[in-house]
């Protein structure tokens, strides 16, 4: 798992494990060797470590935790790296994460091209760094540094790096030769724990007011601070010590299974389990959108941030143009920030191009469809569309819920037709459901999953079913929700146990903000629901500063006594006495209800697997990562705990309510979803 090579005295050693040269068991075994070799051979004077393929070293291999320890462990190697009598020096390419920058931490000094990046991103897999990692780093950068880039696991560049002390030099042009010569130029080790940590605890308390990355319960960032707080107190051994006993505690955490769960299921998310391996995705060079509104301006910014030319098609100048205002605005604001300059956004502007004129898509390879949600509307694009579109375009609609397989029956080109479901803000969300049609072709599905990973987006394939995978289990969610409301409970207490669980806000905090206006029949005279009701009175949500809310000019919520009249007065009307609703009763009518669609999303096989519908609410929704998606979430809870939450309200959800028989068996079985 490594290669070796000496030369003019140097003994290079090359991590060798790809496709990351992950930091598994038999690199470890073999990186202990050759150091123990360099140490006895007195023709060794110096040793080089590098990695081959595209980066240093990913890390520790994540695969391997929870199994018990039957190797040498990383940071047993590191201290034989640090204690070598011989200098040590890494040379960095890619990227060093986690163990492999920990590697390079134990290593006496650091090289690196100015293209690397260097971080300690275990905070995020809800450990922390386990190898050294909090102790080191503080003896060569400062603390508030070293703090900063643990507690928010983002990688620094080498430059940045090299700024802060972290590397020594920076490569010219050819890095095993620059860290080959830069080795012969060193004649002793430099040990980082022998040096002092830069700072204080008041330096760390500092950070630990400031930082909005350190939440009560979320467990691994604290446990970061008081690593931290060890290498300003204690000497090297005993922090190390610390160090290690709080990522043991940590990685037998909830927490850290669930990220890891995360981190796997979105890149399991991007398998097609039927798509043959020799399935190559087409060229995307041109991209067409129909429609400038939110979403198709949101849309197109994606691939003209990712350079691909995108033309947008409007019915009219004015909405055209209003299209154009708002992803510039976009832009401009997203500059202001200073995540973009000005020359990128007008570069990105620059390929753009506004036309009324519907033929103008004819030469393109991508068509995305982005207008409001009517088959009639829709069915006519595609039509047109059909008429006019090269074979080989792919025709795409962004709906949210419609049925793929009617759209695509509108062209002769069924094959040729698939779902590319955005979530609002486009340009924001990373979740793409790219919805399989019962005849989309499997190079268009190919492509269209390598075109949403090259503009950014986490895809996950679902399969046509009303609302797809997201949608679909929010429809229960919102209507034990509603019916919660006129059974006695309050949007804002429905609302504060979805918070408290961790969602970014509650269905009805989210109602307001998306539009309560959504889907209604814009009739005011026929008040059938409460949310006719509530559309009627014009409390459409933020947009009208009343929803189920008040909202002051700051967009503030505050419960509103005229939405109590309103629900009271149904209640009336159904004759419903109101009742004390317990927060129990609200997490399972509307959380494991969720889970309850789910099962029935994987029994249809509308999703792959359950981590898709993960990863779909992950990423989708802001469902809370540290407790791993829904469907991990309620393994962790215990599916049995599930049905008998489900069986003992199945009463009160009503007559549409079953009981999905795979999450039945499957609790019955003590298995997990994909067992
Ligand atoms: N261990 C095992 N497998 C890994 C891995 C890792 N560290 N990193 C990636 N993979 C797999 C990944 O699942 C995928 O597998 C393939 O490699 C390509 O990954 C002691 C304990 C390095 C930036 O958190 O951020 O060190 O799907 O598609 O886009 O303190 O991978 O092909 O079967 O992401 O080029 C800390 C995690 C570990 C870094 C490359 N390290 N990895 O991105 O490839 S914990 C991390 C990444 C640790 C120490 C602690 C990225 C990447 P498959 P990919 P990429």
């Amino acid at each position: 798992m490594i290669e070796q090579v000496e030369r003019d005295g140097i003994l290079e050693i090359v991590l060798a494990n790809p496709p990351v040269n992950a930091l598994g068991r038999a690199v470890r075994e073999d990186l202990a060797a050759a150091i123990a070799r360099a140490e006895a051979d007195p023709a060794i004077r110096a040793v080089v470590i590098r990695g081959a393929g595209k980066m240093f070293s990913g890390g520790a291999d994540i695969t391997e935790f929870g199994s018990l320890p039957d190797a040498i462990s990383l940071p047993e190697v590191i201290d034989r790296i640090e204690a070598c009598s011989k200098p040590v020096i890494a040379a960095i390419h890619g990227h060093a994460l986690g163990g492999g920058l920990e590697l390079a931490l134990g290593c006496h000094y650091r090289i690196a091209t100015p293209q690397a990046k260097v971080g300690l991103p275990e905070v995020s897999l809800g450990i922390l760094p386990g190898a050294g990692g909090t102790q080191r780093l503080p003896r060569l950068v400062n603390v508030e540094a070293a703090l900063e880039m643990i507690v928010a696991g983002a990688p620094i560049s080498a430059i940045k790096a090299h700024e802060l002390g972290l590397i020594d030099r920076l490569a010219d042009k050819d890095l095993a030769a620059d860290a080959h010569a830069f080795a012969a130029g060193i004649t002793a080790p430099r040990p980082t724990g022998a040096r002092h940590v830069q700072g204080d605890l008041e330096a760390i308390e500092r950070i630990v007011q400031t930082s909005k990355l350190i939440k009560p319960g979320i467990d691994a960032p604290l446990a970061c601070i008081a690593a931290l707080k060890a290498a300003v107190e204690l000497p090297l051994d005993q922090g190390l010590l610390v160090e290690r006993d709080l990522f043991f505690k940590l990685v037998e955490g909830d927490q850290s299974k669930a990220l890891r769960h995360a981190f796997f299921a979105e890149r399991a998310a991007a398998k097609i389990t039927d798509m043959p391996a020799d399935i190559a995705p087409m060229s995307i060079a041109k991209v067409g959108i129909i429609g400038a509104g939110t979403m198709g301006g949101g849309i197109a910014m994606n691939f003209l941030s990712a350079g691909l030319p995108v033309m947008i098609v409007e019915t009219s100048q004015e909405a055209l143009d209003r299209g154009l205002g708002v992803m510039r605005a976009n832009y401009e604001a997203t500059a202001a920030k200073g995540r973009m300059t000005p020359e990128q956004v007008e570069r990105a502007m620059s390929l753009l191009t506004p036309t009324l004129d519907f033929d103008g898509l004819a030469d393109r390879d991508l068509i995305i469809e982005a207008v409001y949600e009517n088959m009639d509307v829709k069915k006519d694009i595609f039509a047109r569309l059909d008429a006019i579109a090269k074979p080989e375009a792919i025709l795409a609609s962004n709906t949210s819920y419609l049925s793929v397989d009617e759209i695509a029956l509108a062209t002769r080109r069924p094959q040729q037709v698939i779902g590319l479901h955005f979530f609002s803000p486009a340009n924001v969300m990373k979740l793409l459901e790219v919805v399989r049609g019962a005849h989309t072709a499997l190079p268009v599905l190919a492509t269209a999953m390598a075109t949403a990973r090259q503009i950014g987006k986490v895809p996950v394939v679902s399969g046509v079913c009303h609302g797809f995978i997201g949608n679909r289990m929010l429809s229960p969610r919102q209507d034990e929700a509603t019916a919660l409301l006129l059974e006695g409970a309050s949007p804002a207490q429905i609302d504060r146990v979805h918070t408290a669980f961790g969602m970014p806000m509650g269905p009805f905090q989210m109602a307001d903000l998306a539009g309560v206006d959504i889907g209604w029949h814009r009739d005011p005279a026929r008040v059938e629901t409460l949310q006719d009701a509530l559309c009627a009175a014009g409390r459409w949500g933020q947009k009208t500063k009343a929803g189920f809310y008040d909202y002051d000019d700051k967009r503030r919520p505050t419960p509103s006594p005229v939405v109590d009249e309103v629900i009271a007065s149904f209640r009336d009307q159904a004759g419903i006495l109101p009742r004390a609703i317990s927060d129990e009763e609200i997490t399972v009518r509307t959380l494991y209800s969720m889970v309850n669609e789910g099962a029935k999303i994987l029994e249809e096989g509308i999703a792959q697997r359950a981590s898709d519908i993960d990863v779909v609410w992950l990423y989708g929704y802001g469902w809370p990562r540290h407790t791993g998606g829904p469907m991990f979430w309620a393994q962790q809870t215990g599916l049995v705990t599930i049905v008998d939450g489900l069986t003992r309200y199945a009463g009160a959800m009503g007559e549409g309510f079953s009981l999905s028989p795979l999450l039945l068996a499957k609790s019955i079985n003590q298995e997990g979803f994909d067992d």
